[in-house]
C-alpha cells in the first residue's frame, strides 16, 4: 500500500442506491393507505406505467416485480423454444431465463469495443433450432440493433433485448426499448432508476402487451376465464409509488453521474494501460449506469485481479462485472458453444474489466482520490508491506 494515500474511512462500494427524501416517499405511501389498494394493477401502478412509457419513449410497457421474471415472461410471450443465440458476457439472469424456458443458450463471442454480442458472428451460429437472438446492451451501450434486426428478418428469428443497464438510452431520439420484439429493463436497487426490486417489458405491439399482462397475472382474463399458464410477475403499489417518487430525482442523478463520468475520463485517460469505452455521444443518449475500465496488464504493470485486490486495501470495493463468463458456469460449460475457443474476445475482456464506484452520491473529491490510488498502486507493488 502506498503510505502517502490513506484508505477511505468508510467502504466505497461499486454503487449505492439513490434514495428520495423520506417524507416525499411517506406522502406517497399515504395515498396507498387511503386507497387500501396494495397490488394487482392499482392506481400507482397505472400512473408509473404511463410515466415510464413516456420517459422511455416506448408505445407500450408492462411493469414487473423484477427484471428476471420480466425476461422469463418475454420469452414465454414470444413462444421461444429450441436455441437462442446470446452473449456470455452478462449477469447470470440472461442465460438463466432461457434455461427456465427450456431453451438452450448458444453463446456468441462479443465485440472487442462495445463488449456486446458480435453481430458479425451471429449468422454462423444459426441452426434449424434457433428461434431468437437475445442481445444485452451491456453497461448501457446499445447492441448493433440494426445489424441484428437485419439478420433476424432474413432468418425469421425473434429479437429480445436485455436492456437491464440501458434505462433512458436513446439512439437518435428513439427509445432503446423500441428495438427488437421486446426489451427488458431492470429497476433493481442498484440501477439508476429503481423501485427497490422491479422491472419492465417494452414493445411496439399492443397485442403483445395484452398477452404479457395476462402472463404476468396467472393468465387470468376475468373471474370466469384463465387463458394460459401464467405466473405472478406483478409489481406492487409500494414499488410503483417508490418509482413515481424516484422519477423526480432522475435528472439530477443523471447530471451528477455525467459529471463523475467526465472526471473519470479526464483523470484515467492519463494512465497508461487503463482504457474505457466511449459511445458516439452525438447519436446517443446514455444511461450513466456503470463506469467500467479495462486493465491492460502489460501496459499498466498490474493485472485486473491485482488492481481489484489493491483497491480493497484502500476500502474501495470495485466489481469484476462480468467475470466469470456465463459460459464458464457449471450449468453451461458443457454446451458446445461455451468452449473457450469459440469465445476468445469474451475471455480476454472478462479478464480485464473492472467496474469502479459510480453513483451520484460519490463526491468529485472521492473520484479524484480513487484515480490517484489507481495511478499510484502499480508503482507500489513490492515496495510496501
Ligand atoms: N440482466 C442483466 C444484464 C443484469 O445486470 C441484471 C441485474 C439482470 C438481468 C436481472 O435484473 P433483476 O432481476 O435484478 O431486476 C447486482 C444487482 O442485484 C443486479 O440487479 C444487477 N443486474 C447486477 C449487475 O448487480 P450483485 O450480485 O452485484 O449485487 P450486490 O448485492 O453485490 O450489490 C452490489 C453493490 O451495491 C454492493 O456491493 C453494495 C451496493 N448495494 C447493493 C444493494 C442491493 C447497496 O449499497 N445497497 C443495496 O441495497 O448484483
Amino acid at each position: 500500500m502506498n503510505k502517502s494515500l490513506t484508505p477511505f474511512k468508510e467502504p466505497v462500494y461499486v454503487t449505492r442506491p439513490l434514495l428520495p427524501n423520506l417524507s416525499h416517499f411517506t406522502d406517497k405511501l399515504a395515498e396507498i393507505w387511503d386507497a387500501r389498494w396494495l397490488t394487482n394493477d392499482g392506481p400507482q401502478h397505472k400512473m408509473l406505467e404511463n410515466k415510464l412509457s413516456e420517459y422511455l419513449r416506448v408505445p407500450h410497457l408492462s411493469l414487473f416485480n423484477n427484471g428476471t421474471i420480466a425476461l422469463i415472461v418475454a420469452c414465454q410471450s414470444l413462444r421461444l423454444s429450441g436455441e437462442v443465440i446470446t452473449t456470455p458476457f452478462t449477469f447470470p439472469a440472461t442465460p438463466h431465463v432461457l434455461s427456465w424456458n427450456g431453451i438452450r443458450p448458444v453463446f456468441c463471442d462479443i465485440d472487442p469495443e462495445t463488449m456486446n454480442i458480435d453481430s458479425s458472428r451471429i449468422e454462423s451460429m444459426i441452426t434449424p433450432q434457433t428461434t431468437a437472438i437475445l442481445g444485452v446492451h451491456v453497461f448501457g451501450t446499445p447492441c448493433d440493433v440494426f445489424g441484428i434486426q437485419e439478420i433476424a428478418d432474413r432468418y425469421g428469428l425473434r429479437v429480445v433485448y436485455d436492456a437491464a443497464h440501458a434505462f433512458g438510452v436513446e439512439i437518435e431520439e428513439r427509445g432503446i426499448g423500441t428495438f427488437g420484439d421486446v426489451s427488458m429493463f431492470s429497476f433493481h436497487a442498484t440501477k439508476l432508476f429503481h423501485t427497490a426490486e422491479g422491472g419492465a417489458l417494452t414493445y411496439n405491439n399492443l397485442n403483445q402487451k395484452q398477452r404479457v399482462d395476462l402472463l404476468k397475472n396467472f393468465g387470468i382474463k376475468n373471474q370466469e376465464e384463465v387463458m394460459m399458464p401464467g405466473i405472478n410477475g406483478k409489481m406492487n403499489e409500494l414499488q410503483a409509488a417508490l418509482g413515481l417518487v424516484m422519477l423526480d430525482y432522475l435528472e439530477a442523478e443523471r447530471s451528477k453521474r455525467k459529471e463523475i463520468q467526465e472526471l473519470y475520463h479526464k483523470l484515467l485517460s492519463k494512465i497508461e494501460g487503463i482504457s474505457f469505452y466511449e459511445s458516439d455521444r452525438s447519436a446517443l443518449k446514455l444511461s450513466y449506469q456503470y463506469f467500467v475500465i479495462r486493465v491492460d496488464a502489460a501496459k499498466f504493470g498490474m493485472s485486473r485481479n491485482e488492481l481489484f485486490d489493491e483497491l480493497k486495501k484502500y476500502n474501495i470495493y470495485s466489481r469484476k462485472y462480468f467475470h466469470p463468463l456465463c459460459s464458464e458456469y457449471a450449468c453451461y460449460r458443457h454446451i458446445p458453444s461455451a468452449n473457450n475457443a469459440n469465445l476468445p474476445v469474451a475471455n480476454k475482456i472478462a479478464s480485464e474489466v473492472l467496474a469502479l464506484p459510480y453513483y451520484g452520491g460519490l463526491s468529485l473529491d472521492d473520484v479524484e482520490k480513487i484515480c490517484e490510488i489507481i495511478s499510484d498502486v502499480r508503482f507500489a507493488v513490492g515496495q510496501y508491506v
